[in-house]
């Protein structure tokens, strides 16, 4: 029993002109295949082996730097690919949206804390929308493939949003321009299935 590589949920193309079908190809592919490939090596023959992602990450020893860095990557870009989608965009809505307003005071004010750790990253890494127990979300920022449900990593609760600020995410089509790709990223957000990971992790 292993991982597999999920197929995305939309061809390459279908979030042009906001990520570009090459970027999405090599993405998922390439990265995201190498990254389940060698999380399947790291756990053969080991305890973690025929675990949940979940379960490995939540207990996850931070020095087994094989499992850190390809379950993270694992997880970080199946959960990517689902909450984005080419009918993306606009705001969310119903408990999120009043859980955003609590936090953030509004929308606008959501996006720029969001849009700034994900800009402020130093070097490769992730920025997250969480939901902690009760229901308070909460923007914070990884570096490499490290997430929140990873002890210790100094953001912490469930991912419900994140994207990816590795160079690999948007290089091609943005070169440098990190932030008019994290503005880009605002219009394919899928925000259905962010309420619907929030509505589960409450
Ligand atoms: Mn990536």
């Amino acid at each position: 029993m292993s991982f597999e590589l999920p197929a995305l949920p939309y061809a390459y193309d279908a979030l042009a002109p906001h990520i570009d079908a090459q970027t999405m190809e090599i993405h998922h592919s390439k990265h995201h295949n190498g990254y389940t490939t060698n999380l399947n090596a790291a756990i053969k023959g080991t305890p973690l082996e025929g675990q949940s992602i979940e379960d490995i990450l939540t207990t996850l020893d931070l020095d087994n730097k094989a499992v850190r860095n390809n379950g993270g990557g694992f997880y970080n870009h199946r959960l990517f690919w689902e909450i984005m989608s080419p009918d993306g965009g606009g705001a969310p809505s119903g408990k999120l949206a009043a859980a955003i307003d609590e936090a953030f005071g509004n929308f606008e004010d959501f996006k720029s804390a969001f849009s700034k750790a994900a800009a402020t990253q130093f070097g490769s890494g992730w920025a997250w929308l969480c939901v902690h127990p009760g229901g308070k979300v909460a923007v914070c920022a990884s570096a490499n493939q490290d997430n929140p449900l990873m002890p210790g990593i100094g953001c912490g609760g469930t991912p419900i949003l994140g994207i990816d600020v590795w160079e690999h995410a948007y290089y091609l089509n943005y070169q440098n321009r990190r932030p008019d790709y994290i503005n880009a990223f605002f219009n394919v957000i899928n925000w259905n299935k962010v309420e619907a990971l929030y509505e589960a992790g409450i």
